[in-house]
């Protein structure tokens, strides 16, 4: 009995003491041709302070974090950042035109109406992976692309 009783402790503290962070909304935009880059969005809202370290897909070499920044003359820019944070509490939104995860090297196009994982790194709660739906070469949000 004092076996299963610890057995049980050193399953559930890890958990209690780890940072949650929930992904929801991801989705991505069909590409046109398979040597482009692609861009996956989603929503991330942790518990506590964490921090995006970076992503993964099995179908790109690399997934970097991106940001854009508009310049004086109002040009975007696309700047890539080594680690995203999270303020406990607050949901951080990728969107097109904004945060974005860029899939460097794709093994192949994005296709409408597939999916693919996508797994993100974070400090804390470390991996969360989600199956991420892949929509119309047109859409700009997830409820755009579901209809
Ligand atoms: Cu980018």
């Amino acid at each position: 009995m004092r076996v299963l009783i610890v057995a049980a402790l050193a399953v559930m503290l890890p958990l209690a003491a780890h940072a949650e962070v929930v992904v929801t909304d991801p989705w991505a935009r069909a590409s046109i041709l398979a040597s482009r880059p692609g861009a996956a969005y989603v929503t991330a809202e942790s518990d506590e302070d964490d921090r995006l370290i970076g992503a993964s897909t099995p179908i790109a070499d690399r997934v970097m974090i991106h940001a854009i920044e508009t310049d004086a003359n109002g040009i975007g820019r696309m700047v890539h950042r080594k680690t995203l944070d999270l303020p406990a509490g607050e949901a951080v939104d990728f969107a097109p035109g904004g945060m974005h995860l860029m899939l460097m090297g794709l093994s192949e196009k994005l296709v409408e109406g597939t999916t693919f994982p996508l797994t993100l790194h974070f400090e804390a709660a470390g991996e969360v992976t989600v199956n991420v739906p892949v929509l119309g070469v047109a859409a700009s949000r997830l409820d755009e692309g579901s209809k």
